[in-house]
């Protein structure tokens, strides 16, 4: 994820490139912030304002940047994977040089806006000179070293936050496998608000962080951040929002199925005083922090008859003694089946894949590309569980990205946007997943018969589609917050308020006056935008129907595992190996035939669980 906060994109991926530091939280005067070193060479040169100055501006701009990536990925990865106050002071003066590196070559980029005659590559690199800023930094001395040091700080306090659990101070990755498991109302509820602890102390920073970009974002021409952020989609900003609300509303039918139907049976399992009938799902009954994937409570939602078709990837991978580098090491060999290359010794060596003892680590996982080339890693906490199982295949598609486009000119190095990068190693797990794959690396004993349709279906659809409105109120809560439509005073509120909203989900109990459940969320301490996952979320999709239809598949499509398959493999690797050269429709196009997002492979996917969903739903008042 390297680059993600800072320079176009995506990488991150997963997550963090910002991540950061606080020295200011340890003491150290803010001002000296504004003596970080200066992003060097020729910011004073004069380009002349014509086709030919542009190009060879924009050739100087890409070494530039490169040169500086490089230094500002090994700070990051340094401090990401071993924070104390003296990576943080690093990672942060990197950060603020990166960011006024980027600005100044933002603004000089927009002279060159009316020339006539622009080669369309360097046009398109013009722009992407400008979007490729996550937090733009005001144009005045100080203000990037002073927002560097926040998001370092927002960062560094989440990943380092943990909370007294039964008498024990345990960190999100032990209360994470705790809520998976846990079938017990009170304690969910005491981790779910235990956790939720760590985040009041962000609020303040995250405010004024707010501030801050919002200042740079509007030097560079945009109303507000979220207006910047909705711009990088090949689309007008105000297109972009209303073709998210018009997937959100395909697939809404599809989710409050599934809500109603999980609310009734967590009405059985818990009674009407833990969760009614009717109204929101209480958040905490749904076996992760943040609600977002509802996969871990299978086992009480199972179909009541054929439940045992279902199985449980977490049992399969303890019993057959899979490590969490035998995890990884099987993601890398479903990406080779498809004859793309094996990831390279340094990924072995140099990757976190599990949390060192004794230094206090950013978690969050996420894939990162040191040198924009080669040098590709993963950074985890990897856990022998199902969900890990997904994480590992989702990181290693960001990896296999990064190379895939590492002979494009550094401003194409990035995904076609940002959700194709997060939907690469999903797209990948949709047949990784199948236990038709299961069964041929040997984890699944035995492939179910069609009586396994519906538990498979349903497993898929507590990930795929619970985590769908999730996957949209997040930013929904952010572009409201860089509008000044909510308030610092309202931030908690407005979530809570989106919750319901979207996900039709309730706090197990009133929140505390002070408290800011967004920060308890990585991508908002850590500043990653969340549209890319909800788009993720469809673009696997169509990805996945594409893919089998190559694969000359014509049963159903949760059934179809490309794995193996070199054609396809090659066709998928020559969409990636487009990075952000053209505009993302072009890239979608040249692997699927189609132009747009498209949610009805989404339909397609889960249409069997959707009519036994509807069954099962008959004489029930659905909604919230
Ligand atoms: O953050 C991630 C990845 C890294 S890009 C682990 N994901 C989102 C999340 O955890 O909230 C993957 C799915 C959604
Ligand atoms: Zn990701």
């Amino acid at each position: 994820m390297k680059r993600t906060l800072l320079t176009s994109a995506a990488v991150l991926a997963s997550g963090v490139l910002m991540s950061g530091c606080s020295w200011l939280g340890l003491g150290m005067d803010p001002a000296a912030t504004s003596t970080a070193p200066t992003a060097s060479a020729d910011a004073s040169t004069q380009w002349p304002i014509t086709a030919q100055g542009a190009a060879d501006f924009v050739a100087s701009a890409e070494t530039r940047l490169a040169e500086l990536s490089e230094f500002v990925a090994r700070t990051q990865w340094t401090r990401a994977t071993y924070i104390t106050y003296d990576t943080m002071w690093l990672e942060s003066r990197a950060n603020a040089q990166y960011t006024e590196l980027q600005v100044e070559l933002a603004n000089e980029a927009a002279k060159f806006k009316d020339v006539a005659g622009l080669a369309p590559d360097v046009s398109r690199k013009l722009d992407l000179l400008r979007l490729g800023i996550v937090l733009p930094a005001p144009n005045r001395p100080g203000a990037a070293g002073r927002l560097s040091d926040i998001t370092t700080r927002l960062d560094s306090t989440y990943a380092t936050g943990k909370f007294q659990h039964q008498g024990k101070q345990i960190t999100l990755d032990e209360a994470t496998v705790l809520m998976a498991a846990s079938r017990d109302p009170a304690e969910t509820k005491a981790l779910y608000e235990g956790w939720r602890t760590v985040s009041p102390q962000m609020k303040d920073d995250y405010a004024n962080m707010v501030a801050i970009a919002n200042e740079g974002a509007r030097d560079l021409g945009y109303a507000d951040v979220g207006a910047l952020w909705r711009s990088g989609y090949d689309m007008e900003a105000d297109a972009f929002a209303a073709e998210t609300d018009r997937l959100w509303n395909q697939v809404k039918p599809f989710y409050e199925n599934l809500h109603c139907y999980v609310r009734s049976r967590l009405n059985e399992k818990y009674g009407d005083a833990v969760q009614p009938e009717t109204g929101p799902i209480r958040a905490d009954l749904l076996g992760n922090m943040w609600s977002q994937q509802w996969g871990n409570i299978y086992d009480v939602v199972a179909p009541k008859t054929g439940g045992e078709a279902g199985y449980d990837m977490t049992a399969l991978l303890v019993a057959k003694g899979y490590d969490a580098e035998k995890m990884v090491r099987t993601g890398d060999g479903f990406y080779t089946s498809l004859g793309l290359a094996p990831m390279p010794d340094t990924f072995w060596e140099r990757s976190q894949i599990t949390r060192p003892e004794g230094r206090e680590v950013v978690c969050h996982a996420s894939a990162w590309d040191l040198d924009n080339l080669e040098d590709v890693r993963i950074k985890m906490c990897t856990q022998v569980n199902g969900d890990d199982f997904y994480t590992v295949h989702h990181e290693l598609g960001h990896n296999v990205y990064q190379r895939a486009y590492k002979d494009q000119p550094f401003l194409f190095k990035n995904g076609a946007n940002d959700g194709f990068h997060e939907a690469i190693g999903d797209f990948v797990g949709l047949s990784a997943l199948t236990p038709t794959y299961l069964n041929q690396i040997g984890l699944l004993d035995r492939v179910p018969g069609p009586e396994g349709d519906i538990p498979f279906l349903l497993q898929m659809a507590l990930d795929k589609i619970a985590f769908l409105p999730f996957g949209l109120m997040v930013d929904r809560w952010r572009w409201d917050v860089f509008s000044g439509e909510t308030s610092p005073a309202e931030y908690n509120d407005a979530w809570t308020a989106n919750m319901l909203k979207y996900q039709g989900l309730t706090p197990p109990g009133p929140r505390p006056a002070n408290a800011f459940d967004p920060g308890a969320k990585y991508h908002i301490p850590g500043n990653t935008p969340y549209t890319r996952y909800f788009l993720a979320h469809i673009y696997q999709f169509q990805f996945h129907r594409a893919a089998c239809k190559q694969a000359g598949w014509t049963g159903p499509l949760h059934r179809c595992s490309i794995y193996g398959d070199k054609e396809v493999g090659a066709r998928f690797n020559a969409m990636m190996e487009m990075g952000q050269s053209r505009p993302w429709q072009e890239a979608m196009h040249a692997f699927t035939g189609e132009r747009g997002n498209d949610a009805s492979a989404v339909a397609d996917y889960f249409a069997p669980l959707n009519v036994w969903l509807t069954e099962q739903n008959r004489g029930k008042s659905c909604g919230w």
